[in-house]
């Protein structure tokens, strides 16, 4: 319980600061009631409070300055947003609600006897705060399950769309076609108070991330299985669900669904799929609207889609230099790539200054499932030849893999061979987290982001003495 002993210890913090007006932090005490929806309700006053109390006495405090260099440089370092589902430490990687990866791999429930995590678990955590039992995340799956049916008329637009459609723009599309069953966009039409926001974000971020695995099952089997449909299985958890719909039965590759699908959840709310989210949310276009903005940012090569180039840039590693090239070939096949003015995929971090966490668990998954797979083996080399050479280059902060320098290598051992589709599993995992906040972000009235800009006139003007 240390993530929410860490939170209690905040709370007592501020409520020393604050002298007689008590901060409660929401989290204190664990709720034993599976029905998350109610544990929630439970808790958004309570924080709803705390955060009028941090306004009230922090509000005019300073949070850091703004350099000119942080307005150029795409607000590198600017404090500018509030996400409380996960929080990300340059050196030590992502902690969810204070946890990190390997505990959670430790305290949250798995199908199987040491198994990898239930995502359902991670998603009970992001929302309450609290680590869930068995029963909880057993009640969440079951709750999943009972909305997970994709209406037939998705899939009609799926199939109206161009061939040549990449499986993010479907994806991205196919979540759209849903808009029209949006609870919140109904219930603001007719008027609900904003005090109630919350409510049908809540059922819209349910319904959504139930349908995912539906949804992107449809993708892959319709683009690469000739549009041959499975059904899913009743008693199976929703990644599991998602690798059967897929095509894929067997334990090992749900194993590696489940821990896919909890380790991409979330990366606090600066990155562009989960900023996406938030900012269009925060116009109170539904999760729908919003969680397509974030695919659409996903599907960009210097963030989601790295997945997909790691891969292709490996095969390539394979045809030119064989299946065990020398450290010296790989040296210079990553010195051509930088010199030809390209990046090397699955390297670097804007906030990240170590090993990804997430690459570093794919790693020891691979360590005990596959060691001795040709592929594994070309990205451990890579991990001993690169952040060298990235540190020669003397501009690239973090030399350091980030979680897309290694997911490619244990989908293909499983048989999901389709890079184009990578992305696609990632964005069913990032609704997890970006839906949690958006839920948080209503039920704490989080208002319209509207940052200011200026022209280059402006900071000519203000700082050359003209
Ligand atoms: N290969 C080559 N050059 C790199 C590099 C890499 N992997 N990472 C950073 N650089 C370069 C930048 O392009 C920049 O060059 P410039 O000054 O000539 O424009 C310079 O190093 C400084 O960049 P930075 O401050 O270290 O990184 P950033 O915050 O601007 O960008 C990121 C971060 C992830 C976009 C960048 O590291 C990158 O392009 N990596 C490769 C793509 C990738 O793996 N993306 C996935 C990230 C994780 C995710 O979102 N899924």
């Amino acid at each position: 319980m240390r993530g929410i002993g860490k939170l209690r210890g905040l709370g007592s913090l501020l409520s020393k600061n604050l002298g007689e007006q008590p901060i409660i932090d929401g989290t204190r005490g664990i709720s034993n009631s599976t029905d998350l929806k109610s544990v929630l309700a439970e808790k958004i006053p309570q924080q709803q409070e705390r955060l009028k109390a941090i306004k009230k006495s922090y509000g005019s405090k300073q949070m850091g300055g703004v350099s000119v260099d942080m307005v150029i440089g795409g607000m590198r370092g600017i404090t500018g947003l509030l996400w409380e589902t996960s929080l990300l430490d340059p050196d030590e990687g992502i902690r969810f609600r204070g946890y990190s990866i390997p505990e959670l791999q430790e305290k949250l429930p798995s199908a199987i006897p040491d198994g990898e995590p239930l995502p359902e678990g991670l998603m009970w955590l992001l929302l309450t705060g609290e680590l869930p039992n068995k029963e909880q995340v057993a009640a969440l799956s079951a709750d999943l399950r009972s909305r997970a049916a994709l209406p037939d008329h998705v899939n009609a637009t799926l199939k109206a769309m161009h061939p040549n459609t990449h499986p993010m723009t479907q994806f991205s599309a196919g979540v759209l076609a849903l808009q029209p069953e949006s609870t919140f966009a109904a219930a603001y039409e007719k008027g609900i108070n904003k005090m109630q926001y919350w409510d049908p974000v809540y059922e819209d971020t349910m319904n959504l991330i139930a349908k995912l695995p539906a949804l992107a099952s449809t993708i892959y089997r319709n683009v690469y299985k000739g549009g041959d449909l499975i059904e899913a299985d009743p008693n199976l958890d929703w990644a599991a669900n998602l690798a059967h719909q897929m095509g894929f039965q067997d334990q090992e590759t749900q194993e590696l669904m489940r821990l896919y699908q909890t380790i991409h959840t979330d990366h606090e709310g600066g990155n562009v799929s989960a900023h996406a989210t938030h900012l269009v949310g925060s116009a109170l276009s539904d999760p729908y609207f919003s969680f397509s903005a974030g695919l659409n940012g996903l599907a960009g090569p210097l963030h989601g889609l790295a997945n997909q180039e790691v891969l292709s840039w490996l095969f390539r590693v394979r045809d030119e230099l064989g299946d065990t090239p020398s450290k010296d070939q790989v040296k210079d096949f990553v010195w051509a790539t930088l010199k030809s003015g390209r990046v090397v995929p699955g390297y670097g971090h804007a906030v990240l200054r170590k090993t990804d966490p997430r690459y570093a668990c794919q790693r020891v998954f691979a360590m005990k499932h596959l060691p001795d797979d040709p592929m594994f083996r070309l990205v451990s080399l890579f991990y001993e030849v690169v952040p060298s050479i990235l540190q020669e280059t003397g501009k690239v902060k973090n030399p350091w893999p980030n979680v897309d320098a290694h997911s490619g290598v244990l989908l293909q051992y499983y048989g999901i061979k389709e890079q184009n589709f990578y992305t696609v599993l990632f964005g069913v995992s990032r609704a997890i987290g970006v839906l949690s906040q958006a839920v948080w972000s209503r039920a704490l009235g989080l208002p319209i982001e509207r940052p200011k800009s200026v022209t280059m006139d402006v900071i000519e003007k203000k700082f050359s003495g003209t």
